[in-house]
């Protein structure tokens, strides 16, 4: 018998892969069920597959070992040990407590880094991994992966030009179980069925949207006009006059879930400027969202929102609000969807990894926090809004920096996007408006799909 062969079998043993009927994370039924996690239980076992995967990657140029986690940390830990690599480790998510980066450890950027990966199916995980490593900086070139469920994964990162070893293929292992009497001809059947015709995964019945775990009652509300209306539309309407203002209204409402004001801009506010604006939201159905990013003690925001000339308090659905005064000073944000600004889009923010984990933790500990604006996904529960969107420009000459709808549907998992100069400058609004909400849920629809 190989080592290969030997490894697998007392892999078998230790219960990595069962036979049966089991319900995937995509919703498909499958014969088998592959877990590579109780091989953490055999150190010796473990041993063996990071010899094994290192004799794979003899010739590949990495410099550091990252796994995938949860399952293929131990293995790559394993792999760093035998091979004296040293490992960096990938956080699976930024939660927000704490101030820790994506990867951990001691790295220079421009340096290559193996991932290690227990089982691959989509693709899906390694890609978001890669991702994630290489905005750090580092080279990925190679993969190494112990299971091949062969459902198109390997060619999707064959595709983007990474170089994917792998120990077994599950079409290999169904064949050594058979060889050696651990599955017999009918179950054999079965599985080389089910995947040479996999089925389908059940259809996405929900948006992620409608998912979200959403409490507070004005994100409710943001949420059913977003269904409603099929629009992630906010419009930033930073013009200067009432007249304009109230235009911008009339003109995109159909089309919006919430238009950011910034009213302290505006050369003639009053408050018949704000009765009417509430007039337009009512009958054309969006939100009025102060964008007024507060940043004091509680008792100064206090005053700020509640008294002055704007009296924020008496007619803004939402307001932004910075988090850096920590979560009590929020308090005083009440009958109000407050967004924390977590990330902003300028150049040179000083938002950085550190920033955001503080921020998104006060955001999560304050009640009255529905959402954040940042320019990537931190949180199931919390909306994002994502500002810096335009079609046309890549930026401004003060800092601000554009991407396309569809990159921040795509790639940061946005639930909402903000854009001002590309539909107010627009010489048609109301069309510029429409573009902006057709193609921003094409491009949410299409995130869904991964
Ligand atoms: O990080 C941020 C946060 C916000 S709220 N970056 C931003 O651009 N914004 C706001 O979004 C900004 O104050 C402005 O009102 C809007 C973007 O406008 P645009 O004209 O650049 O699309």
């Amino acid at each position: 018998m190989q080592p290969r062969e030997d490894f697998l079998l007392k892999a078998y043993e230790l219960g990595i892969i069962k036979f049966g009927n089991f319900i995937l994370k995509s919703g498909i039924e499958s014969p088998f069920y592959v877990d590579l996690r109780p091989l953490s239980s055999s150190p010796q076992l473990l041993k063996t597959l990071a010899n094994h995967l290192l004799n794979l990657v003899e010739n590949s140029p990495y410099e550091l070992i990252c796994g995938v986690p949860y399952a293929a940390l131990p293995m790559g830990t394993t792999m760093s040990l035998a091979s004296g690599s040293p490992l960096i480790i990938k956080r699976k998510e930024n939660k927000g407590y704490g101030t820790k980066r994506m990867v951990e450890g001691i790295f220079q950027s421009g340096q290559n880094c193996l991932l290690v990966e227990d089982v691959i199916t989509s693709g899906q995980s390694l890609l978001e991994t890669i991702a994630e490593v290489e905005k750090e900086g580092l080279i990925v070139t190679d993969i190494v992966v112990v299971l091949d469920r062969e459902q198109g994964g390997i060619q999707r990162l064959k595709e983007k030009g990474y170089t994917v070893h792998t120990l077994f293929t599950i079409n290999e292992v169904i064949e050594l179980l058979h060889r050696f009497h651990r599955l017999d001809d009918g179950e054999v059947m079965r599985i080389k069925n089910f995947l040479e015709n996999p089925p389908a995964p059940p259809q996405k019945k929900r948006l992620a949207l409608d998912k979200k775990k959403i409490q507070h009652p004005v994100a409710k509300m943001l949420v059913e006009i977003a269904l409603k209306k099929q629009s992630n539309l906010i419009v930033s309407a930073d013009v200067i006059s009432s007249a304009e203002l109230l235009n911008l209204a009339r003109k995109t409402g159909d089309k919006i879930v919430a238009m950011k004001l910034h009213i302290d801009i505006l050369r003639d506010f009053s408050m018949e400027l704000i009765e009417e604006l509430k007039q337009i939201s009512k009958e054309k159905d969006f939100l009025l969202f102060e964008d007024r990013k507060y940043a004091d003690i509680g008792n100064t925001q206090e005053l700020q929102f509640k008294e002055g000339i704007y009296r924020t308090a008496a007619w803004a659905d939402m307001i932004t609000s910075h988090l850096i005064a920590g979560e009590e000073s929020l308090k005083v944000f009440d009958n109000v969807g407050v967004v924390g600004i977590v990330e902003m889009s300028s150049k040179g923010a000083l938002t950085d990894e550190y920033y955001v984990g503080k921020a998104l933790n006060a955001a999560n500990n304050a009640p009255n926090v529905m959402g954040v604006v940042a320019q990537r996904k931190v949180s199931d529960h919390l909306l994002l809004f994502t500002p810096g969107v335009n079609f046309s420009s890549s930026g401004d000459s003060k800092g601000q920096q554009y991407n396309t709808p569809a990159k921040v549907f795509s790639e940061y998992h946005t639930d909402f996007i903000i854009v001002g100069r590309g539909i107010y400058q627009s010489a048609e609004p109301a069309e510029a408006a429409e573009k902006y909400r057709a193609l921003g849920w094409e491009a949410y629809l299409d995130s869904l799909k991964d």
